[in-house]
């Protein structure tokens, strides 16, 4: 078909807003159905730009404009002109007020991007570019502008009526309306505009600053919803503090407020003084939430908390700089949650996350690096890329700097920058100058995508006692960038002697040996070698510990050093990555042979790491060894991905785990009881992770006794972690063993949590992930629930996304069956909700990593989704990149 294809906006055509606002007052006559929005702001004339053609230019969607005066003066039709994305008023003056009134329709607005309806309540959301849906404006993060809101409602509707900054005053009115006036001090972009409206509940608390304010903090929810906040609470404390004691920052505002709802696009958004989040990530009991849901809370909390500083008080100057507030804000909430439990642990879980998501992402075709150059649609690039790979490229000029050089680079960029829209140059230029080093090469990681491969080889000359390693870079060509540099990559690394002890890692032409340890290579080269002297036999290298940059490592490692490493290694880091590359390895074998026996070896390296569970070990990191790579981590090491051999593979391995390590798996079980307490520390948590994944272990090859303890687990109910590991392995089962007990158990869990909607999430999560063969007919079955909705993306998360990312080996039945069912609810979706109807496009931009069988059925539902008249922006480039 005919399609105008949208325009692609550039990096390199950034030119600074011909206008600036310096001032705009809003009122809001807030109703479900309709909203008047009256806008006063003060323009003028931005001396730092070129003059236009003397036109003034707002972003606007979806407006109805009633009246555009300007200087007191209502403009005829004549002097301006509603185009369907903009207002634009012809030849304005260099300095002028101008005032509007639009009508906007919250109730109407599935996209939840501006002013929408969630349950009852009224909210907003503006980033990226969701503020022109409330008021023409100039929507763009360089605009910073100081806001006062006046919003009048009902009063009986919406007693709670919520914007940024500090409460100037409330008052009722004769009609039964009420008026609350807010007014931010700071000026903001107006993607950090927030407005709340409705019958909310508030849970409060009170914070003293560093410098002795008394900060009221308040969470707002829903008031069946009141005793679900205490952890959230806690965390954002803790939060507050950790930013004071870690980068000196302190909150800024008279008050700090937060708002769950149920109907939001992302997580959580950083609106100045007024965050707004999914209720996922604020509501939490022991028995509604689980330890992973407790751990989400906690880093998303203090993620937008942190925005505070990294984006609102400093924000990006562009949305090509979005890495710049998201990368640091992750790094930053990264090492808060570090701090507040174990530090290993939670690198390891990150860099599984920045495996499973990221680095597929930079080998596909939406491919960009992490300042990207160009897009169609910015929503599509809040992206692991941006996030998680931005997170890395800070912590690595963090590594380099060291611990004290970073704060001070930190201190600096704050003090800067401070109330200014800025660049990633701008960081990494205070980096450079706090830091006294030159990061000339290392800004590449900012500008070149791709994941780079490190190909290692290494050689030892007995005589000489030298050890000679090897690296070679190179980073596999992406779209739209042919040609690649070599990077400036920290590479940690360690040298073990036969006894499993760290070595002094001694570059030959030193003259003393440094303490045995890990020393810090610095890789500039395509082709770098490295000699180490003062050795007495051949060592083994432990390469990228701590994983120290976002990189592929290859070594030609055998199984028996991957097995010692696993055992020895000093960095917990690498002792857990030799027992995923030993899995993946063993795994992959069992795929491209499939009547091969499990190696004993393998059952007793594993025997070995469960004897560690004693007193002192770390139950955490012991669950995270235990934990074999995922099918789609795997799917991402083969060439073709082989879906039915990869599950097959795994299964195999699952239960002969689970058989030849009965009795210690068993032991691990009575070890790790559940205390009748129950408990939300570190290691309670390490407790219940290794009971459930030697539960999981034992239920592959279940017995009578066995079924009873996981039924046991799921009946007592104790606690959410508990309840929702015994419920999936009583789903995933074959009902050969455990008759209809899973069956039984989804019932009575939807009997019991029908009316909680985030633990109903995980009710459809589970089904859409079980890996039964009638997972498709049900989860189509599952559309038709009472309970489910295309309007509410937490809910089509659990059941549409858990099946078509989590659930491999149905979702890509070679019949075709999950690619059409997908296409057509992303079909559906898209006239609704387009973020969210984008997103789920993920699993099909893969289709190149399939036979050809495959390839040739999703290649068919993504052309069949190309043809679609009228697609988004936001569905067409995900689309059109994946096929071009
Ligand atoms: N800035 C938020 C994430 C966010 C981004 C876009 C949104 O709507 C399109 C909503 C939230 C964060 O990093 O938490
Ligand atoms: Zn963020």
């Amino acid at each position: 078909m005919y399609r105008t294809t949208p325009p692609v906006i550039h990096l390199k055509d950034y030119r600074p807003p011909e206008f600036l606002i310096d001032r705009a007052a809003l009122h809001f006559d807030l109703g479900l159905e309709e909203t008047a929005v009256h806008a006063e702001l003060d323009l003028r004339r931005n001396p730092a730009a070129k003059r236009g053609d003397g036109d003034l230019y707002l972003d606007g969607e979806h407006l109805e404009l009633l009246e555009v005066a300007l200087d007191d003066r209502t403009l005829p039709p004549a002097e301006y002109e509603i185009r369907e994305d903009a207002l634009v008023v012809h030849r304005v003056p260099d300095r002028f007020r101008l005032r509007t009134r639009v009508l906007i329709r919250p109730a109407d607005n599935t996209a939840l991007e501006g002013l929408y309806v969630s349950g009852d309540m009224l909210c907003t959301q503006c980033e990226a570019e969701g503020f022109r849906r409330i008021t023409y404006f100039i929507d763009r993060p360089d605009v910073m502008t100081r806001f006062s809101v006046a919003l009048a409602a009902d009063a009986e509707r919406f007693p709670v009526l919520l914007a940024n900054g500090n409460p100037v005053g409330e008052e009722t009115l004769e009609d039964g309306r009420k008026v609350a006036r807010w007014d931010d001090p700071f000026p903001k972009p107006s993607y950090l505009f927030a407005v709340v409206a409705g019958d909310l509940a508030a849970v409060s608390d009170r914070f003293t600053t560093l410098s002795g304010r008394e900060v009221p903090l308040n969470i707002y929810v829903e008031p069946e919803n009141t005793d679900k906040c205490d952890h959230a609470m806690r965390s954002l404390k803790a939060a507050m503090r950790w930013d004071e004691e870690r980068y000196g920052r302190e909150y800024d505002l008279d008050v700090f407020n937060i708002v769950a709802v149920s109907h939001f696009n992302m997580g959580a958004m950083e609106n100045k003084g007024l965050n707004v989040f999914n209720a996922k990530y604020i509501l939490a009991r022991p028995d509604t939430a689980t330890d992973m849901d407790f751990a989400g809370i906690e880093g998303v909390v203090a993620h937008e908390y942190f925005h505070n500083w990294t984006g609102n008080r400093i924000t990006c100057r562009d949305w090509f700089q979005l890495s710049l507030k998201e990368g640091f804000t992750v790094y930053r909430d990264q090492e808060f949650s570090a701090d507040q439990s174990s530090r290993g642990v939670k690198r390891i879980e990150d860099v599984r996350m920045l495996r499973a998501r990221q680095f597929p992402e930079d080998a596909g075709p939406m491919a960009h690096p992490v300042r990207p150059d160009s897009y169609i649609e910015i929503n599509n690039f809040y992206t692991a890329t941006v996030y998680e790979k931005g997170a890395e490229v800070v912590r690595m000029q963090a590594n380099l700097l060291g611990p004290e050089r970073f704060r001070k680079g930190t201190d600096l960029y704050f003090e800067r920058f401070d109330g200014q829209a800025v660049t990633t140059e701008d960081f990494v230029r205070c980096m450079e100058e706090a830091g006294d080093i030159d990061l000339s090469q290392f800004r590449r990681w900012y500008a070149q995508a791709g994941t780079p491969v490190l190909e290692c080889a290494d050689s030892f000359d007995a005589h000489t006692g030298a050890y000679t390693l090897e690296i070679r870079q190179h980073t596999p060509t992406t779209p739209g960038q042919s040609t690649k540099l070599p990077l400036q990559i920290p590479f940690a690394v360690g040298l073990l002697d036969a006894a499993g002890a760290d070595l002094p890692v001694q570059l030959d032409g030193e003259t003393e040996a440094p303490a045995p340890g890990t020393r810090m290579l610095a890789l500039r080269e395509a082709v770098e070698r490295f000699t180490f002297v003062g050795l007495d036999a051949e060592p083994v290298p432990s390469l990228l510990r701590g994983f120290s940059a976002p990189v592929i490592v290859r070594y030609p490692y055998t199984d028996a050093q991957l097995t010692f490493l696993m055992a020895h290694d000093s960095d917990g880091f690498n002792r857990w990555d030799a027992a995923q590359s030993l899995s993946v390895r063993l795994l992959l074998e069992l795929v491209a042979e499939s009547d091969k026996p499990v190696p004993e070896a393998y059952i007793e390296a594993v025997g070995r790491a469960l004897k560690q569970d004693d007193a002192d070990a770390d139950q955490a990191l012991l669950a995270e060894v235990l934990t074999l790579p995922s099918e789609s981590y795997l799917g991402d090491q083969m060439t073709v991905v082989d879906v039915d051999g990869i599950h097959r593979a795994r299964e195999q391995l699952a239960a002969a785990i689970g058989e030849q390590l009965r009795d210690a798996l068993l032991g691990v079980l009575e070890r790790n009881q559940e205390p009748v307490e129950y408990d939300l520390s570190p290691a309670a948590m390490g407790r219940r992770a290794l009971r459930n994944a030697a539960l999981g272990y034992l239920m592959r090859a279940p017995t009578p006794d066995i079924v009873e303890r996981c039924r046991a687990q799921f009946e007592a109910g104790h606690n959410m972690t508990d309840v929702i590991a015994a419920l999936r392995c009583l789903v995933d089962a074959d009902p050969e063993h455990v008759g209809d007990a899973g069956e039984q158990a989804l019932t009575a869990f939807y009997q019991r949590w029908a009316e909680d909607p985030l633990v109903l999430d995980k009710w459809f999560g589970l089904q859409a992930q079980s890996s039964r063969p009638d997972t498709l007919e049900r989860v189509e079955g599952l559309l038709e629930h009472p309970k489910f909705t295309l309007t509410n993306p937490n809910r089509v998360r659990a059941l549409i996304g858990a099946f078509a990312v989590g659930n491999p080996l149905r979702f890509h039945a070679v019949d075709g069956a999950g690619y059409r069912f997908l296409a057509d609810r992303i079909l559906e979706l898209d006239p609704l909700n387009p973020q969210i109807a984008s997103r789920l496009l993920y699993p099909m931009t893969r289709w190149r990593r399939y036979d050809e069988i495959r390839q040739a059925l999703i290649r068919a539902q993504l052309e069949r989704i190309l043809e679609v008249e009228g697609l988004s922006n936001d569905v067409y480039e995900v689309v059109s990149k994946s096929l071009g």
